[in-house]
């Protein structure tokens, strides 16, 4: 994800320099610098964050290592976009909450980038157009072909579905108050079983989310939202078909990269603007967004576990992160 980052912003972004690679190893740095004209390589994150010519971070490392990056960026006084989750506890994700409000600025963006897919834009703008009458159930479905060896059944809730519960809130501009989790009782030989999800949203809408990271066939993410009045949901993500033989066949991609290029595309300009004008982006996910899909993944984690509806309770939303119009 950092190569594709790195490809966006020196490639796609007029106005940004990749100045510094980072990476835990040396010739993957030099290998992804050289690729998109980067300046200098390291292999130290503080100490790149703490660099003078460093003028801000894009975090795409492990998910345990990003609160402790936004806070080592946020300690710098540097605009920041982590990539999702931006903590793997509720604890973590509070400590970059109070880091971001003792500063009085916000500096933190989250990398929640289908907030700027064009798909899931019309759909937000339908639904607040009154278009399907009033919300009451959104249907998920998110399909990886294959888990990466090192994802734990728990990482389906914790790090594939927080793209599920940022945009849930995002597009229906509310919050999540519970949330159910289940697996297939079937014995597989998969460590990675796929999770459904039952939310119920503090404004009464019920949400279900299927997250299979083993789906076989392809990079495949469905949303269908119900409204009293009609529905209105994400249209095919294909480009092409071929009709052929009797048949006709269309190509998914094998993972997320080329599904929501564009979103990144967009995401990534509309951050390094906010960089330049120091405000930040309305659209974009900020640190209480990150805060909230990280404690809804912890009680969806606390759910499979359990096999109990878990609650989901915030803090107050602190005054920095008010925004309009949004009751999340
Ligand atoms: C990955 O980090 C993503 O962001 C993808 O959208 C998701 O499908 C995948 O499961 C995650 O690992």
């Amino acid at each position: 994800m950092g190569a594709d980052h790195a490809s966006i912003i020196s490639g796609d972004v007029p106005g940004a320099t990749l100045h510094v690679v980072c990476d835990a190893s040396k010739d993957t740095a030099i290998r992804i610098a050289d690729a998109y004209s980067a300046k200098d390589v390291s292999t130290d994150p503080l100490d790149t964050i703490r660099r003078k010519d460093v003028d801000a971070v894009l975090i795409a490392s492990p998910d345990p290592t990003h609160a402790e990056l936004t806070l080592a960026s946020l300690h710098q006084r540097k605009p920041v976009l982590c990539e999702k989750p931006l903590a793997q506890t509720m604890d973590e994700a509070l400590m970059v909450l109070e880091a971001e409000c003792a500063l009085g600025q916000q500096l933190v963006h989250v990398g929640f980038m289908r907030r700027f897919d064009p798909s899931y834009v019309e759909m937000k703008s339908a639904m607040h157009a009154g278009r399907i009458g009033a919300a009451v159930m959104m249907h998920n479905f998110h399909r990886n072909v294959a888990a990466p060896p090192n994802f734990s059944g728990l990482m389906a809730v914790t790090n594939s579905a927080p793209h599920e519960f940022d945009i849930i809130r995002y597009v229906l501009a509310t919050n999540v108050a519970a949330i159910s989790a289940f697996e297939p009782a079937l014995d597989t030989d998969s460590v990675c079983k796929p999770v459904v999800m039952i939310i119920e949203t503090t404004c009464g809408q019920l949400v279900t989310v299927e997250v299979n990271n083993n789906a076989g066939y392809g990079y495949d993410v469905r949303c269908e939202l119900v409204g009293t009045e009609g529905s209105v949901s994400l249209q095919t993500q294909f480009q092409t078909r071929i009709d052929q033989n009797l048949s006709a066949g269309t190509v998914y991609a094998a993972d997320w990269r080329p599904r929501f290029r564009e979103a990144y595309r967009l995401q990534n300009k509309a951050w390094i603007a906010s960089v330049s004008s120091g405000q930040p982006v309305a659209q974009a996910a900020d640190a209480w967004d990150g805060y909230c899909a990280t404690v809804i993944a912890e009680a969806g984690a606390s759910a499979l576990t359990s096999g109990n509806k878990a609650a989901v309770k915030l803090v107050e939303r602190p005054a920095l992160y008010a925004k309009t119009g949004d009751a999340a």
